[in-house]
């Protein structure tokens, strides 16, 4: 039986699309995009003093179970060259489990659904692109209503520079 899983994918150095991308297609055959939502620009949270991120969110399907699943993202964020940093801080890639089904668990390691969505405007702004009407299992809240109670200001769509047209 196969999960739905929504990640967050996140970067502020380097060429920070690039790292995005190329997270999404290392992911391995047990791990299967369904949908991507836009990229958007989104102001440092938690620590101010470092580079705007680029934030997106993809839905994934995976037979991977929870623990394999982070232990997967982790070496890719490694291998992507992400090396250890002060929490919050700057990060070449960062890929955290928002949503594994309806799961709520909590253990040393991993927290699902992610302790931080309902206070994040840069992964709820994402998120909502592909499911608005999704349900915390634990809050009841919808995304579309946890979005409306955030602070938003300051997030734009990613626009590439050489986007052409
Ligand atoms: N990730 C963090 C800390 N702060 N801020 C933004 N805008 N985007 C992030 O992905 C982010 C952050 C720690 O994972
Ligand atoms: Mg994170
Ligand atoms: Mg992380």
């Amino acid at each position: 039986m196969s999960a739905l899983v929504y990640l967050a994918l996140g970067s502020n150095l380097g060429d920070r699309l690039a790292n995005l991308q190329a997270a999404q297609k290392a992911l391995p055959p047990t791990v299967r995009v369904l949908a991507a939502s836009p990229v958007y620009e989104t102001p440092p949270w938690g620590y101010a003093d470092q580079p705007a991120f680029l934030n997106q969110v993809i839905q994934v399907e995976t037979d991977l179970e929870p623990f394999d699943l982070l232990k997967m993202l982790k070496s890719l964020e490694t291998q992507l060259g992400r090396t250890p940093g002060p929490r919050y801080g700057p990060r070449l890639i960062d890929l955290d489990i928002l949503f594994y089904d309806d799961l709520v668990f909590d253990a040393p390691g991993l927290t699902l659904p992610h302790p931080r969505i309902e206070e994040r405007a840069f992964v709820l702004t994402p998120l909502a692109d592909l499911a608005p009407d999704l349900r915390h299992p634990v809050s009841g809240l919808t995304i579309q209503g946890m979005l409306q109670r955030v602070d938003r200001r300051g997030i734009q769509r990613y626009e590439p520079q050489d986007a052409g047209g």
